[in-house]
């Protein structure tokens, strides 16, 4: 049955865990992946999450079947996390929402969702998350990209963004990361959302916000979904996919959330039934333990604040580190700037190595990031910054 499988590529992410794992050098360093890790390098789990997972097991929670779009009291939370506590759209009881898993499995669902009512493109920002395109490939949709970063300026390609939504079909849908651009750590300002929220607006486009990285960009939940809000608040209708696995620190667990605002209630039922009808035969439900995880914390207040510091506690780390690296490559004399590292957020400082600077990095110091030269600001530690800032130093030509 099998002769004729061929052996595909590995991911190019999640394949650095094996190159690394397989790597024996005392010396080694995982920067490939974007999981959080604490400043002694280990997988870090929020003591806000032990709690809440020390009571779900307390009240002896069963086992049943979540309904197809998941536990209702975590998507209410989840909803209001992201578009804010007195949104009128909430209030008025126009936005459909479902537990999903993970932003991965949102964003297939809402890609198939596109595709059945008539979509037939979508467009990213060049570059973006790799998997956003296998993802919305395999939902049946073409992949389009708009102009995004400037590599000679490692800064946003601003105009270049806004002439190339000008030029985009009516009605098409375009993805927008909320904060944090993987993998550029390069956000719009506010001024430059307002700008493009009114190109979408003068050109009909449906914003399609994923949301990845809230409370864990600035470590403030508010501020990292301004974009959202502010679209919200401008008349869009828009679609919002959220991930709990960074901010949270619920990786494997799959906790995350879709939703769609719509003009009214009906309407909003509606697209709800839709996506009800795609998620049936893909999973059928959801998984219990992270919603009830991210339900616990978000529905207590003081839970909740914990929950907001020791988001805050990440975030700070990486941005310390941040530093460090910036401060050890000019310490070694680097000729280049290393501004960059700083002014981008978030989980990655998009270096600006170029393809075979990485696989320098990789071959003679045992340092694994993406080819693109992404680093995981979360692997790096108090203790490896240096070896890192000597090893870039070194594959950089001083
Ligand atoms: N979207 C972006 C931009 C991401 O960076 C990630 C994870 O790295 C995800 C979505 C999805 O992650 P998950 O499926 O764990 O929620
Ligand atoms: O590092 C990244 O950009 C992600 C991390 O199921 C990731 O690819 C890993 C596993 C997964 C989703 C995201």
């Amino acid at each position: 049955h099998w002769a004729h499988f061929n052996m595909a590529p590995p991911d190019p992410i999640i394949g650095l865990n094996e190159a690394y794992n397989k790597d024996d050098s005392p010396d080694k360093v995982n920067v490939g992946v974007g999981a959080y890790r604490c400043d002694q390098g280990a997988p870090y789990v929020l003591p806000v999450v032990r709690e809440a997972e020390k009571a779900i097991i307390a009240e002896g929670m069963d086992h049943e079947y979540s309904g197809i779009a998941g536990d209702p009291d975590f998507v209410n939370l989840a909803l209001k996390f992201v578009y804010g506590d007195d949104c009128a759209a909430l209030r008025e009881k126009r936005v459909a929402g479902v537990q999903t898993l993970s932003g991965t499995g949102g964003l297939r669902v809402f890609g198939e969702t596109l595709a059945t009512f008539g979509h037939k493109h979508i467009y990213v920002p060049n570059p973006t998350w790799g998997n956003h395109i296998p993802i919305f490939t395999n939902a049946g949709l073409e992949v389009r990209k708009y102009r995004y970063y400037d590599n000679d300026t490692c800064s946003l390609d601003f105009s270049n963004l806004i002439d190339d939504m000008r030029a985009m079909p009516e009605g098409s849908c375009i993805l927008l990361h909320a904060c944090a651009h993987n993998p550029t750590g390069m956000d719009p300002t506010v001024d430059q959302w307002k700008d493009i929220s009114d190109v979408a607006l003068e050109r009909n486009l449906l914003p399609f916000f994923d949301s990845a990285y809230q409370g864990f960009a600035s470590g403030d939940a508010r501020k990292d979904a301004a974009a959202v809000r502010m679209f919200v608040e401008e008349g869009h209708n828009i679609a919002v996919v959220q991930s709990f696995s960074k901010n949270f620190g619920l990786y494997g667990q799959r906790v995350g959330a879709l939703s769609v605002v719509a003009a009214e209630p009906d309407e909003a039922s509606r697209v709800l039934s839709q996506l009800k009808v795609h998620i049936r035969p893909s999973y059928s439900n959801p998984p219990r333990h992270g919603a009830r995880i991210v339900t616990k914390i978000l529905a207590d207040p003081e839970k909740t604040n914990d929950f907001v510091d020791q988001c805050m506690g990440m975030a700070k780390r990486i941005d310390g580190m941040r530093y460090e690296l910036r401060q050890a490559l000019e310490g070694l004399g680097s000729s280049r700037s290393w501004d960059h590292v700083t002014s981008q957020i978030g989980m990655f400082a998009y270096s600006g190595l170029t393809k075979d600077q990485v696989v320098a990095l990789r071959e003679k110091h045992h340092i694994y990031c993406t080819l693109d030269g992404r680093i995981s600001m979360a692997g790096v530690t108090s203790n490896n910054v240096e070896y890192i800032a000597r090893a870039i130093h070194d594959v950089t030509g001083g």
